[in-house]
Formats: structure tokens, C-alpha cells, sequence
């Protein structure tokens, strides 16, 4: 019996390790929503991971807008995206579009876990009109 109770104690402390280790796995970009009177954007409480496993938990902190977020990668920040000037967004098939949270409503949240290789990456909110209206945050994910 006292083996057994061992061989029981051994197996639950493997499971906690394994448990910690996949929480320590992902990496979580919290992402804010947000705008206020003419100007909105993106934010973020870090512009920096390195690659593997991130989950984007984003919130519409907007009080009647919809939004959205987009993972976009970029060559360098300047570049000049594909943009439909007649529907006022992004072609999202001609950009590198890794994943999305779609259309939340004010106050909605959802989570997007992707990997990411090392990179430069844009979050975009590709409603129309929100891009030139700077929409957008920077992400680098290092090695
Ligand atoms: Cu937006």
C-alpha cells in the first residue's frame, strides 16, 4: 500500500509540472479595444514576445463601435499595406494574415493562441475606415 500511495504521489506532482508547464507555454498579449470621440486604436500591455505559442485575449472596450483585431505580418512598420480605397480597409487576402478576432461588439472579448515565428507583426482593426484612422499596434516577436 505505501508504494502504491507513492507511485499515486509521483503521478499527481508529474501532472502539476506538466499543467505549470503548459501555462508557462503561452505567452499572453492582452489587447484593449478602444476609441474616443474621433481618434481609436490599439493597445497592448506589451509589444514584445518571443516566438512560439501566443494567446491574444482582446477586449472592445468601445462604448457603440464594433471592432476587431487582426494579426498581420509586415516586413518593416513602414510598409504600405493593400488597401481597398473604395471599402476603406485592407485586402485581407493579400496581406499575411495569421488569425483574427472577428467583429466584437462594445464590452465583447475573445481569444486568438497562434504561433508566431520571429518577426515583425501588426494588430489591425480592419473595420472600414479604422486603419487610417491609425487602428493599429505594433507586435515583435523575437527568436
Ligand atoms: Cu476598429
Amino acid at each position: 500500500m505505501k508504494a502504491l500511495a507513492k507511485i499515486a504521489l509521483v503521478f499527481i506532482s508529474l501532472a502539476a509540472i506538466s499543467a505549470q508547464a503548459a501555462i508557462k507555454d503561452t505567452q499572453v498579449v492582452n489587447v484593449k479595444l478602444w476609441d474616443q470621440g474621433s481618434t481609436m486604436g490599439i493597445s497592448t500591455d506589451r509589444s514584445q514576445v518571443k516566438t512560439g505559442k501566443i494567446t491574444f485575449a482582446v477586449e472592445n472596450d468601445s462604448l457603440s463601435l464594433v471592432h476587431e483585431m487582426l494579426v498581420v505580418r509586415v516586413v518593416s512598420f513602414d510598409d504600405t499595406l493593400p488597401y481597398d480605397e473604395e471599402k476603406a480597409r485592407l485586402y485581407e487576402d493579400r496581406v499575411a494574415d495569421f488569425g483574427e478576432v472577428t467583429e466584437l461588439e462594445p464590452n465583447q472579448s475573445g481569444e486568438l493562441a497562434i504561433n508566431l515565428k520571429p518577426g515583425k507583426y501588426l494588430l489591425v482593426c480592419n473595420m472600414p475606415g479604422h486603419y487610417k484612422m491609425k487602428m493599429y499596434s505594433d507586435l515583435v516577436v523575437t527568436p
